[in-house]
């Protein structure tokens, strides 16, 4: 595989910009090699600047469950561009988005946009905080929550790729209100409550981890998180930035059915546009300026853009039999990855919720971070650059999750768990 126009960019943009991207964990750090500039994406695919095609289990991250350039999000942005790419003002988009999602996910009462998910937790927080009149949150370590500073704490993605939990220039002030307990542990939980409950506003988490790798919640631990801070009148706080319209149509609220006071979304409600959410209970929601006094505020939230991409993803959810066949396509890829693995004598520990799926290099079973984070990466940097050379583009970090959209169909996948067959007999 040539990409010597992908080596020759990235010695340009490292020039211009800190590790030659925007955003750390899109470097290949962790895996060896340049990282590859990308030209175009359709369906599941990706193409990069040397021409080489690679089915692509990123998705921008997770927004694009339609797959690249959808032809309905595509036309519906052309036609909305042609209108005004801003106006700073209502528009009836952000009604017909909140629409859509208040359906998939009841819990959601009422809604602010935002540009990011990032923005959608941090603002939750501060909401959170506002409500209680406390100031402790609790987060667990693996899971992240984007990059405000109080949630730097012990956090996944590309600080736990890069080793840098904890951010220098994150003042000890800005996070001595941040505890943080062990996914999947409610004793960590239970606790911290013990020692200081009557002070904690709200529980975070991302319900699935899709941070450290993908990590589901073991049966009974969502349920715990609400009844400790139900009991103890501190608010649940699901982020669902990465399982919102990924892990079920209703996000992991609905297919674990745990009811949270508060719901952080993002990248699949903008479609590949920036956008991001928050939302939940009526009554805390109201605590929101300029209906309370919490205030929080915008100069991009709810573009026409966002929302038209939005609207025109999730409306796929509306066509009859789609969320099966997502399932099905899921199920068939990780089984006949983990059967390939199994064959070629490689330990893995796997596992799926909906369109989301992940793979360890682990011989344990995973829990949490601290399990995790024993795995060996340095195989899996390994395996990565085997995918690449055989077309298969996985996110370049062992914790990070994979993604599939409606475009991935019985071709992909095949052609996939191929790959992956000769990946991990080269182990
Ligand atoms: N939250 C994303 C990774 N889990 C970040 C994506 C990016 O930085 O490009």
């Amino acid at each position: 595989m040539i990409t010597a126009n992908s080596s020759a960019l990235y010695e340009k943009a490292k020039q211009k910009m800190p590790g030659g991207v925007s955003s750390p964990v899109r470097a290949f750090n962790a895996v060896g090699g340049d990282p590859l500039f990308i030209k175009s994406g359709r369906g599941a695919y990706m193409t990069d600047v040397d021409d080489n095609d690679y089915i692509d289990y990123v998705m921008s991250w997770g927004p694009l469950i339609r797959g690249h350039a959808h032809p309905d999000v595509i036309t519906a942005l052309q036609q909305a561009t042609a209108l005004g790419t801003s106006y700073g003002a209502p528009s009836p988009l952000e009604i017909d988005l909140a629409d859509a999602v208040m359906e998939l996910m009841p819990n959601i009462e009422m809604v602010r946009f935002v540009n990011s998910g990032t923005e959608a937790t941090m603002s939750v927080l501060r909401l959170a905080r506002a409500f209680t009149g406390r100031n402790k949150i609790i987060k667990f370590q693996g899971n992240y929550h984007g990059h405000a500073d109080m949630l730097l704490v012990a956090a996944g993605s590309g600080v736990a790729t890069l080793g840098l939990p904890n951010s220098p220039g994150v003042p000890p002030a800005t996070v001595a209100d941040t505890l943080t307990a062990q996914f999947n542990d409610l004793d960590s939980v239970q606790a911290l409550f013990d020692q200081v409950g009557d002070e904690i506003a709200a529980v975070i988490l991302e319900p699935v981890s899709g941070n450290m790798g993908l990590i589901p919640p073991q049966d009974g631990f969502l349920q715990g998180l609400r009844d400790i801070t139900a009991k103890h009148g501190s608010l649940l706080i699901f982020d669902e930035v990465m399982t919102g319209f990924r892990v079920h149509p209703g996000g992991a609220q609905t297919r674990y059915g745990i009811k949270p006071d508060l719901t952080a979304l993002g990248k699949v409600i903008g479609g590949g546009l920036p956008v991001g959410a928050y939302g939940g209970r009526k009554e805390i929601m109201e605590m929101v300026a300029p209906v309370g006094p919490m205030y929080q505020a915008g100069t991009l939230s709810g573009n026409p853009l966002a929302m038209t991409a939005g609207i025109a993803t999730l409306a796929v959810f509306k066509q009859e039999g789609v969320w099966d066949r997502l399932e099905a396509a899921g199920e068939k890829l990780i089984t006949g990855i983990a059967q390939a693995a199994a064959d070629a004598g490689v330990p893995i520990q796997h596992s799926r919720v909906g369109t989301m799926f992940g793979f360890f290099f682990n011989d344990q079973p995973v829990s949490g971070w601290h399990s995790a984070a024993t795995s060996d990466t340095e195989k899996f940097g390994r395996f990565h650059r085997a995918m690449l050379e055989q077309g298969v583009y996985l996110a370049p970090s062992q914790f990070e999750a994979g993604f599939i959209s409606t475009k991935h169909g019985d071709q992909e996948i095949e052609k996939t768990i191929a790959a992956a067959a000769q990946a991990f007999k080269a182990l």
